[in-house]
């Protein structure tokens, strides 16, 4: 192993991964935080830690300067950026290699070329990968979008050419809509992008969202590792992750992977990228764009593949050869991945920072749990709310969906609202467990969560009543075992 000592440019759960990664390969750690962070689990977890500036992350996580400065006055010879912050920053990438660090991510040209949306359309369709119908080259007025969306059929969908991840996008009906719906459109891409323009695509009716992991080494060699089926998503927030996709036959994967691979060699792609794809309900599917970065779902790919991705993109920007050929890649049983995050599902969705005053974390056989924080720990509320992820392995999707059910009941958070309880309702849901999946499944399933809350306080303050009098009047041993010991614990009932 060409490197050493790596500066990590993230926090929370990635950057606790990243360092795992690191001292499994023998390689030194350098974390860094804001203030908000300093009592943070990656700080605790690193090597060394550097403090780089105020709780915002325009002044810490994303302050490029101070981040480089760190891991040059470190003696780090690369840098993992984690996803968000700066991971698709191809400025970042280029400041990293000025300074003689090693960017463990993509050249910054395809960080680039995939950023434009519009561009990354044109060479996937170059190369015969279907894309969506929809304008090659940015619409800026009102009558070219007119024109565009006449000759596409309604509804059409509004995009930001350097969007991606739903920001910026607008869902037009009607031709009445689509003026006010383009200026908005471009309102949001130049606040959220620095750049306005916009492209028109069909819209697909409840599609499903589908995405292939691929590796690239620095010497040619690609391979995709399977896809990961991700419809499940709140305003484009994924809550559940699978791999492979209950919807994906063999042949239809074959396609999708080949489709995948294509697209990451002509864009000059090295280390660990992520193509996604729209499916209609005839299966039929369509680029959509690739993320230029590890994602957050990654490790449900790494349960089905026995391929350690972090430990991959460390090797890969050392200059090692990737070890496998495709046929090496083998997909074996099914792996979920549930998003923990400090939501209160039963108040909006608002963000819950506090303190963790409790902690109970699921464990066993095929149970892991990506977490960034700890009892007694304070979230802060100036990041994103996700704690931890839950991953779990099982022979087939249904053994994983019960062990994720079994998972989710035992875990224990007290302090802090999380969306836990949504996501044991999903495990439960016979649509869930069929695979009847598509962008609309939250839509049709949250409504039907509401009102439980109430109920659960009340059987908490009748528990709390009852450990009180017990503190004081310990109850006489049982002649026998409680029948209320055993089975589902009353308080994760639902409904009535
Ligand atoms: C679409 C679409 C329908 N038609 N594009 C949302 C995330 C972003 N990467 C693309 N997204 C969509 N693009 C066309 N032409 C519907 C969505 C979409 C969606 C996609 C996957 C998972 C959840 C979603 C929720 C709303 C909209």
């Amino acid at each position: 192993m060409k490197l050493g000592k790596v500066l990590i440019a993230n926090r929370g759960e990635i950057a606790v991964r990243v360092i795992r990664a690191c001292r499994d390969l023998g390689l030194a750690t350098v974390a860094v935080y804001s203030e908000a962070d300093r009592a943070a689990l990656h700080v605790q977890m690193a090597d060394e830690a550097y403090a780089i500036g105020p709780p915002p992350a325009t002044e810490s996580y994303l302050a490029i300067d101070r981040i480089v400065r760190v891991a040059k006055a470190a003696g780090a010879d690369a840098v993992h950026p984690g996803y968000g912050f700066l991971a698709e920053n191809a400025a970042f990438a280029e400041a990293c290699a000025e300074a003689g660090l090693i960017f463990v991510g993509p050249p910054p040209a395809a960080i680039r070329a995939m950023g434009d949306k519009v561009a990354a359309r044109r060479l996937a369709r170059s190369l015969g990968v279907p894309t969506v119908p929809g304008t090659l080259e940015p619409v800026t007025t009102e009558e070219a979008a007119r024109a565009a969306a006449r000759e596409l059929g309604y509804p059409v969908m509004i995009k930001a050419a350097l969007g991606g991840g739903g920001k910026g996008m607008r869902l037009v009906r009607r031709e009445e809509e689509l003026a006010a719906a383009l200026r908005m459109a471009r309102g949001e891409a130049g606040s959220a992008f620095g750049d306005p323009s916009v492209y028109l695509e069909r819209a697909l009716e409840e599609p499903r969202h589908v995405e292939v992991q691929v590796l690239a080494d620095a010497h040619g060699r690609v391979v995709h590792l399977g896809e990961r089926e991700c419809s499940i998503q709140r305003r484009h927030q994924k809550l559940v992750e699978e791999c492979p996709s209950p919807l994906v036959d063999p042949a239809t994967r074959a396609r999708l992977g080949e489709a995948a691979v294509a697209i990451a060699r002509a864009a000059g792609y090295v280390n660990a990228g992520t193509v996604e794809f729209l499916m209609d309900a005839t299966g039929r599917f369509y680029f959509l764009e690739m993320n230029t970065r590890l994602q957050v779902e990654h490790p449900v790919t790494e349960l089905v593949t026995g391929i350690d991705l972090v430990a991959a993109q460390l090797r890969i920007a050392a200059g090692e050869p990737l070890p496998w050929r495709q046929e090496d890649i083998v997909l074996r049983g099914a792996a979920i991945e549930c998003r923990i995050n400090a939501e209160d599902p039963f108040a909006g969705w608002l963000p819950s920072p506090g303190t963790i005053r409790a902690l109970r974390v699921p464990a066993g056989p095929w149970v892991r749990d990506d977490s960034g924080v700890y009892a007694g720990y304070t979230v802060p509320r100036f990041y994103d709310t996700l704690l931890a992820k839950l991953i779990v392995w099982g022979p087939d999707r249904t053994a994983a969906i019960e062990r994720m059910a079994r998972a989710l009941g035992e875990y224990r958070i007290v302090g802090v609202r999380t969306t836990i309880p949504v996501l044991e309702r999903i495990m439960a849901d016979p649509d869930f467990r069929a695979g009847r999946l598509s962008t609309a499944y939250l839509d049709r399933l949250l409504p039907r969560l509401a009102g439980a809350p109430g109920r659960h306080a009340r059987v908490a303050a009748v528990a709390a009543a009852i450990a009180a009098y017990e503190r004081v009047q310990p109850p006489p041993a049982p002649a026998r075992p409680s029948p209320w010991r055993w089975g589902r614990p009353p308080w994760r009932a639902w409904g009535a």
